[in-house]
């Protein structure tokens, strides 16, 4: 589709690194480019939205990601890890009211493969729901043991497309992450990637490359969120990511990947920004199904809400809202 937005025109097609950065940084093209990525969301999926339950299992980590509040050196931070029983009934739990259950940690290699590969056979086996994962950086044989397992989706982020960025907050290779997702693509997961907005010392020709990153390794989901510094960690004196520019990056996705699955991402919705992100491109929501007593202990930023609301209690209170936006919880 051919764009016009203000005096650029985007071509979804063959989009151009510099026009969609350009469209990034003019503030005159905003109310449009909401109608537009809004309008695409509707055409793709009326008035649905998407509510995933999430369990953040284990804070445990071995990465240094460098803007990550549980990140391997915050020797303060008191870890936890759930057992796989416990994380099966919580699960199985989430399932009765969710469809989909997020099962999200640290890269923990408390839990092998084979272990992961249990927990969602048994998942599967007692609920009918779809299981994704997040849990980082694995082989492809390990990997194939969750695909086999009956796990359908896995999210892991590119976090940012620059390769010196990438490595600053890393130490290691955005090539390497990169790799991973395309040994998950090559598994059959459906395959959820994202970023970050607003990183120190990212531009908007690295948010446009971002965007092209999504578009290249063939995402079905994304999550773009603003980067909020966590106080402990080395960028804590970092301002945090623009809500407003994250809105821009989210719509030009939602242009650029009509069909794509886009949560209003936590870190957004700390932000106040849940339903401008529905309103302009976004058609997921994911709502916290970790169990009460580990929820402040998965401080990957501050702010997060830690709120000890019954599953069923907080999915009600979620409708109510989207009623009043006119969308529907599905
Ligand atoms: N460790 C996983 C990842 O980096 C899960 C999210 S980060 C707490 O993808």
């Amino acid at each position: 589709a051919l764009y016009t937005l203000g005096n650029h025109t985007l071509d979804t097609q063959q989009p151009d690194r510099d026009i969609l950065a350009a469209l990034i940084g003019d503030e005159t093209v905003d109310a449009e480019l909401f109608h537009a990525a809004n309008t695409l969301k509707i055409r793709q999926f009326g008035n649905k939205v998407f509510v995933r339950g999430i369990i953040e299992f284990s804070n445990y980590c071995r990465c240094t990601c460098a803007y990550c509040g549980i990140n391997a050196q915050m020797t303060h931070t008191k870890r936890y890890r759930m057992m796989p029983d416990d994380l099966v009934n919580a699960a199985v739990c989430a399932a009765k009211v969710y469809r989909t259950v997020i099962l999200q940690s640290g890269e923990d290699l408390f839990y092998t493969a084979k272990t992961l590969a249990d927990i969602v056979r048994r998942i599967k086996e007692k609920a009918n729901c779809a299981v994704t994962l997040s849990i980082g950086e694995r082989t492809l044989e390990e990997y194939r043991l969750m695909r086999e397992a009956g796990a359908d989706r896995f999210l892991l982020k590119h976090e940012t497309a620059n390769a010196v960025l990438y490595e600053s907050l890393h130490g290691a290779a955005l090539e390497t992450r990169l790799g991973a997702q395309r040994r998950i693509k090559a598994l059959g997961f459906e395959l959820g990637g994202g970023f970050m907005v607003g990183l120190p010392g990212q531009t908007d020709e690295i948010l446009a490359e971002d965007l092209l990153t999504l578009v290249r390794e063939r995402v079905e989901m994304a999550g773009i969120g603003p980067f909020i510094a966590h106080p402990d960690t080395d960028l804590g004196n970092a301002l945090d990511g623009d809500p407003h520019k994250t809105l821009k990056v989210l719509a030009l996705a939602r242009l650029l990947l009509p069909g794509c699955h886009l949560p209003s991402t936590t870190a957004l919705n700390v932000k106040g920004g849940m339903k401008n992100a529905l309103l302009c491109g976004a058609d997921v929501i994911m709502q916290k199904a970790t169990p009460f007593e580990y929820r402040q202990l998965y401080d990957i930023y501050p702010g997060r809400d830690a709120q000890e609301v019954p599953l069923e209690e907080q999915y009600e209170t979620l409708k109510k809202r989207l009623a009043e936006l006119g969308l529907s919880a599905e």
